[in-house]
């Protein structure tokens, strides 16, 4: 059902602070940013692996507003690994397996993701305190 880890998603105060510390440390790049209003944060994706079947990425995460995922997170537990996120190529047939194994999904239908990806979260209760999502990524990323 995985194809690849897409991306590890880090909960930072401020993109502007974090991108340049992380291009510099690991000499990565920032290839996108963009705001999801609905998810409520504004992200940066860092380029580690363009794979075969698709990219991986560190995805730094600020908020846009305290009463969102991010910012209740920050508020709670300071900056850090905030989920990880898996590729697959069918995020329809995987949401529906994982919900005939009775799996606890955020997202019951995928969302819009990043760079037009769709996405899904499941549930931090459901796999040992972890929030995962699921990305099927746009044709031709
Ligand atoms: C909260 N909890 C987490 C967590 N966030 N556990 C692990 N990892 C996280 N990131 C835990 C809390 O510690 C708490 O545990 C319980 O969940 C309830 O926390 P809460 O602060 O009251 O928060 P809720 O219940 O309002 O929401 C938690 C939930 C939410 C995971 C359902 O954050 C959510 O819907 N997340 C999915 C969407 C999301 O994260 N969007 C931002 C990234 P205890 O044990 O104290 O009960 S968007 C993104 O990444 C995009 C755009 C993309 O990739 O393209």
């Amino acid at each position: 059902m995985l194809t690849r880890i897409d991306h590890v998603g880090i909960a930072v105060p401020s993109l502007s602070e974090a991108i340049p510390h992380y291009e510099e440390a690991f000499n990565l790049k920032c290839v996108h940013q963009e705001t999801n209003e609905r998810q409520g944060v504004r992200e940066a994706m860092l380029l580690v692996h363009a794979g075969e079947t698709g990219g991986s990425y560190v995805q730094l995460l600020e908020p846009l507003r305290e009463d969102t995922p991010v910012g209740k997170f920050l508020a709670k537990r300071g900056p850090g690994i905030h989920h990880i996120a898996y590729g697959v190529d069918n995020i329809d047939a995987a949401l529906a397996s994982l919900t005939v194994a009775g799996f606890e999904l955020i997202n019951k239908t995928p969302v819009h993701g990043t760079s037009n990806s769709r996405i899904a979260f499941i549930h931090p209760r459901a796999l040992g305190g972890v929030l995962t999502e699921l990305v099927e990524a746009a044709a031709g990323h």
